[in-house]
């Protein structure tokens, strides 16, 4: 059967080579290649960002509203160990996202709203206002990273979208170009990537759609030019590289759920007390250290998010899986 394809996070415990020996295996295969790497990704912007067309917007001023209770990810870790199923199954996926052209790059908001519209990406960008925040990002494989986001409120968004009141939901795309993306060239995966939010958690303070990372236009890797964050959901809702925001009155079906309906469901909420079928969440693997942490409901943003799910019957909706 096609779901029995073993995803990056279906690698057996045993198999999967921790990152602390990979690392530090890396670095010992020439500490020159290492160092190389580490400048190409590193607090440099690569060629590809120096002409960004936005590049003058970073860095962005940063809101002091969202703060941390755990060092910044090292860029260097964070760039390099990427879930983008487009490019490959691997969290290696850096030097195949290059081949992803975003610029032109064009936004289409259509479905439930007042007027729908495209809108190129610099345009859009310009319209909205830029700030960085630093957020967590749990994966469901249960690894993490803490990382500064640039970008704009999603709920800013909405009010350039226009939805109507009839209008539930928010159906988020990714571009589909099979010619650059290898990963959609196997056939079994539903693509193209889609995740969907309610227009409640849409217009949440904390839904944030990103367009830059560490005070430099996002590397391709990360989901260039457009991706979103919604840092108490596992990090699959977060999709990359956007291109279509549709509007409707039904719950869309998103890529994970379309695959795998008994594993990945569509709220995705991040609790430790609820196990993923095959492993545990109760506690997560800090990026780039051998460090494990408790991971925390809502990821921390109960304060923010909780209010959303009230009287909701958990286990019947599936909140957290
Ligand atoms: N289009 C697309 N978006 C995606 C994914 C993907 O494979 N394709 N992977 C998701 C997963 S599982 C995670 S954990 C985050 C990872 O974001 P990062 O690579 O920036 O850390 O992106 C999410 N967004
Ligand atoms: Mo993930």
């Amino acid at each position: 059967m096609l779901i029995k394809r073993a995803r990056g996070w279906e690698i057996p415990g045993s198999e999967a080579t921790p990152e602390s020996v990979f690392l530090s295996r890396r670095q010992l295969v020439g500490g020159g290649a290492a160092v190389a790497g580490a400048t190409a990704l590193g607090p440099f912007p690569a060629a590809a960002q120096l002409a960004d067309p936005t590049f003058d917007l970073y860095p962005a001023k940063r809101s002091d509203a969202y703060k941390l209770d755990r060092e910044i990810t090292a860029e260097r870790f964070a760039a390099d160990y990427n879930n983008f199923y487009e490019f490959g199954s691997s969290k290696t996926v850096a030097a195949a996202a290059r081949a992803l052209k975003v610029r032109p790059w064009t936004v289409k908001v259509d479905g439930l709203v007042e007027k729908p519209f495209e809108i190129g990406i610099d345009e859009l960008i310009r319209k909205m206002p830029i700030e960085e925040r630093l957020y967590r990002l749990r994966c469901v494989e249960a690894w993490a990273m803490a990382v500064p986001w640039t970008g704009f409120a999603m709920k800013a968004f909405l009010e350039l979208a226009k939805p109507l009141g009839s209008a539930r939901y928010l159906r988020m795309e990714t571009f589909l170009d099979k010619s650059v993306a290898p990963g959609q060239r196997q056939i079994w995966y539903p693509w193209p990537y889609v995740e969907g939010l309610t227009i409640e958690e849409a217009a949440n303070e904390l839904a944030f759609l990103v367009t830059g990372v560490y005070g430099k236009p996002l590397a391709n890797q990360f989901g260039a030019p457009l991706r979103l964050a919604v840092p108490w959901k596992y990090g699959f809702k977060s999709a990359k590289s956007l291109v279509k925001f549709t509007f409707a009155e039904e719950r869309p079906k998103s890529f994970w759920e379309a695959l795998t309906p008994a594993e990945y469901g569509f709220w995705a909420n991040v609790n430790p007390a609820v196990p993923h079928p095959r492993w545990s969440q109760a506690t997560e693997r800090i990026l780039g250290t051998s460090e494990m942490r408790p991971t925390v409901i809502y990821n921390g943003y109960g304060e923010y998010v909780a209010g959303m799910y009230k009287g909701m019957d958990a286990a019947k909706e599936r909140l957290f899986v």
